[in-house]
């Protein structure tokens, strides 16, 4: 039994002191939001960090996602997975979107394209499929079909900061990609997102859009919302970027621990990313097949009897949740492989702080009941 609790994340975070300078300029300043110097400065240092052309800062990543539909007067259906975080279906609720779910590409844990376009309909106009776990989505086949049928692509990126994909940025494909700086995640400025988007107009629109709709002092163009990062959590962001790079280091260091030690471990799966994908380790999720000598609840419940405390992301599905699971496309024979996975998943932890000693304790704890 190991001493402390050990959860499937925790925040990566700089040196104090190193952050204080940051807040005394703030304290000086008096500029606390607003797009202030910190927020501009982050911008244009993430864009350059992520190789993208245009970015637009948001308090969180499901107000991004709720202003980049509205950005492209989404309306309608919309194309979306079943396995992601709620906040992906709701974003599409917030703007009165029915949400339209497409199986899963078990392999990947993504929308499987070729099951995309017998989803459409008249009333489709766009797709929201999510990089899952950092994990590509099959991006040509997703903007084939979207070009055949005229829709657009917005990527939940939730997960993809830093992930490269034939050497280039993972949120450069599609119209606009939206990532999450939420503490869970690898790089994190305590709540934050972003709009990656390909063109200065449509950053321009994005960002009246953020800030209540307002062009100058007194013109307002749309029913904008407030989703404004602040100065707090700019400047953070501005720090922590010198220090994203050592963060995947060490969890590519654990990841790389879990897939050696796990290999040959008799009915656990681990999910494979493509070669042509620079990963950002930001989860390790592992399937706990029928072969294993516990279902994957009882390994659950016993990582967790144990102080360590994986997570089932992504179980239930979204399509099982109340407002949800009226929709004819939430029905489970519609979504065979989601509900396979989702019944199969844990997320074991990783983050930059987690000692190597304790993750070959999980792996001996997983290996010794396949014994
Ligand atoms: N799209 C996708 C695909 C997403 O995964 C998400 C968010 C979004 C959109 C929306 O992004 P944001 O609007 O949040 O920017 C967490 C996060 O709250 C959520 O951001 C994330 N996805 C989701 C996958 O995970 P919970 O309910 O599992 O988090 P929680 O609070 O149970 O945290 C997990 C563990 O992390 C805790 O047991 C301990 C540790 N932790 C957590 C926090 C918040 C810390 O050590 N410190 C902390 O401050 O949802």
């Amino acid at each position: 039994m190991v001493q402390k609790p050990i959860y499937v994340t925790q925040p990566s975070l700089p040196p104090l002191e190193e952050f204080i300078p940051f807040l005394e300029e703030i304290w000086h300043n008096k500029t606390l939001t607003n797009c202030g110097p910190f927020h501009q400065q982050f911008e244009k240092a993430l864009a350059e960090y992520l190789g993208v052309k245009y970015v637009c800062l948001f308090a969180n990543a499901t107000l991004a996602l709720v202003t980049a539909l509205q950005a492209l007067r989404i309306t309608g259906e919309v194309i979306t997975t079943p396995y992601s975080f709620v906040a992906t279906a709701h974003s599409l609720k917030w703007n009165s979107i029915q949400p339209v779910f497409v199986d899963i590409d078990p392999d990947t844990c993504n929308l499987d394209p070729a099951k995309i376009e017998s989803a459409i309909t008249p009333q489709t106009t766009a797709i929201l499929p999510v990089h899952v776990y950092g994990n590509p989505c099959d991006v040509d086949a997703i903007e084939r079909i979207a070009e055949n049928y005229n829709l657009k692509v917005i990527y939940d990126a939730a997960h993809a900061f830093g992930c490269k994909y034939r050497g280039e940025s993972l949120c450069s494909f599609g119209d606009l990609s939206i990532i999450s700086f939420h503490a869970t995640k690898v790089f994190n400025t305590f709540e934050g997102g972003a709009i990656i988007c390909q063109d200065a107009k449509t950053k321009a629109h994005i960002d009246h859009l953020k800030n209540f709709g307002f062009v100058d002092e007194t013109t307002v163009v749309a029913a904008g919302i407030n989703g404004k990062m602040s100065e707090f959590s700019a400047a953070l962001g501005l720090l922590q970027l010198q220090y994203i790079d050592k963060y995947i280091c060490k969890r590519q260091q654990i990841a790389q621990t879990y897939s050696t030690e796990l290999a040959h471990v008799k009915g656990i799966d681990c999910i494979n990313f493509p070669p042509e994908h620079q990963s950002n380790y930001s989860y390790f999720p592992i399937l706990v097949k029928p072969d294993f000598n516990l279902s994957r609840d009882e390994l659950y419940d016993l990582l967790k009897k144990n102080g360590i405390n994986g997570r089932r992301y992504f179980y239930p599905l979204i399509s099982d949740f109340p407002m949800y699971r009226g929709l004819p496309s939430a029905n489970k024979y519609n979504l065979l492989s989601a509900q396979e996975i989702s019944e199969q998943v844990i997320c074991l932890p990783i983050y930059a702080d987690l000692e190597l000693a304790s993750v070959r304790y999980i792996v001996k704890l997983i290996r010794d009941i396949s014994i």
